[in-house]
């Protein structure tokens, strides 16, 4: 194994849960695999040439955009994080037995690592690699969680997921299991997200299990209101990303020059974020020039719903078999979790 431990420190007798953040000092393996810095300006450029201007919702995540996501998940209208959980409560013990014991579990879009939280304790990994592309944040939760669980073999990877990348672990005495809740996978386009269900397969290897989070079609107002909180936080969510390019890539972005719009596309089920043009201005990103039209909107996210026939017909064709499903209610259904076996 290439790794080296994220920090060392007081032995593990004085870490007790009572411990400061700042005084957690478990053992944590940290493989940073550098995600973005040579990447996001070209990608920046690219999106930002196209007719109907994108950013890609991968870079909400520098430090304050984790932030700002993490206080969207407790939001009164942010349905999705408390119905999940609420299902991996209610229901951990039973996705634990089709997960396994003394897996290997690499989980997607790590964050700060609350779920796993809930499945932990029926779910017994023999090690747990968090995979998530904000770096310090990671780092954080790896540790927060390795010291409530001193036994767990915690291995950090710092990794851009919507691109291919391999375990940094030479380990095939486990079987893998791969957890990526909260949604992300309606992120992308689905074409994108088959393709990316298919990636993680192979690394899971055949038999393998993926247990996926999935936001279901519902209510237009439910979904709307999901992204257009009355406290505004989506809203500096999104601008956030004008604040990261500025800061990052040398851009000149008015914050106040935008406004976030975000709204149910029911022809491509899915939640559209952008942020809208308030007047026509012209910005400089890294050395190049983008002229802005009153109303001209940048697409920074989509965010697709699906069925649960409709994530299943996907998972299928990614070659995935449907293994189970869990929901939060049986009568119109909020959100689902979705236990897949890889078939290759
Ligand atoms: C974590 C990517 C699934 O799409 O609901 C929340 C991100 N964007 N509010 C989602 C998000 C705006 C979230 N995902």
């Amino acid at each position: 194994m290439r790794d080296q431990p994220a920090s060392t420190g007081s032995s593990s007798e004085t870490c007790t849960p009572q411990t400061r953040a700042d005084d957690i000092t478990a053992k944590v393996h940290f493989h940073d695999l550098h995600p973005t810095p040579a990447d996001m300006r070209a990608d920046v450029h690219q999106g930002l040439a196209l007719a109907q201007k994108r950013l890609s919702p991968k870079y909400f995540y520098d430090a304050h955009g984790s932030h700002l996501f993490d206080a969207i998940c407790e939001l009164p209208e942010y349905y999705p994080t408390r119905t999940e959980i609420d299902i991996l409560r209610r229901h951990g013990a039973e996705m634990a037995e089709r997960l396994g014991c003394d897996a290997l579990l690499v989980e997607l879009g790590s964050g700060s690592s609350l779920k796993i939280r809930v499945l932990l304790e029926a779910l017994r990994p023999a090690v747990y690699m968090p995979v998530d592309i904000s770096k310090d944040h990671l780092l954080q939760s790896a540790e927060a969680l390795a010291a409530t669980f001193p036994s767990l073999q915690v291995h950090a990877v710092c990794a851009d997921y919507s691109v291919p990348f391999t375990l940094p672990v030479d380990d095939h005495e486990h079987p893998r299991a791969a957890f990526f809740p909260g949604s992300s996978v309606g992120n992308f386009e689905p074409p994108d997200a088959e393709r990316f269900l298919r990636r993680i397969g192979d690394l899971l290897g055949s038999g393998g299990r993926l247990l996926v989070g999935v936001d279901l079609v519902k209510d237009v107002q439910v979904l709307e209101a999901a992204y257009n909180d009355a406290d505004g936080v989506t809203a500096d969510f999104n601008l956030n990303l004008l604040a990261r390019i500025n800061r990052e890539l040398d851009a000149d972005f008015d914050l106040t020059g935008f406004r976030h719009s975000a709204w149910f596309n029911p022809e491509s089920s899915r939640i559209e974020m952008h942020l809208v043009s308030a007047r026509e201005q012209k910005v400089s990103v890294a050395g190049r020039n983008f002229a802005f039209r009153k109303g001209e909107s940048m697409h920074t996210e989509c965010s697709y719903k699906y069925s649960i026939e409709g994530f299943h017909r996907l998972a299928r064709r990614a070659g995935f078999e449907p293994e189970q499903v869990w929901t939060d209610s049986d009568q119109a259904p909020l959100f689902s979790v979705h236990c897949l076996v890889w078939r290759g």
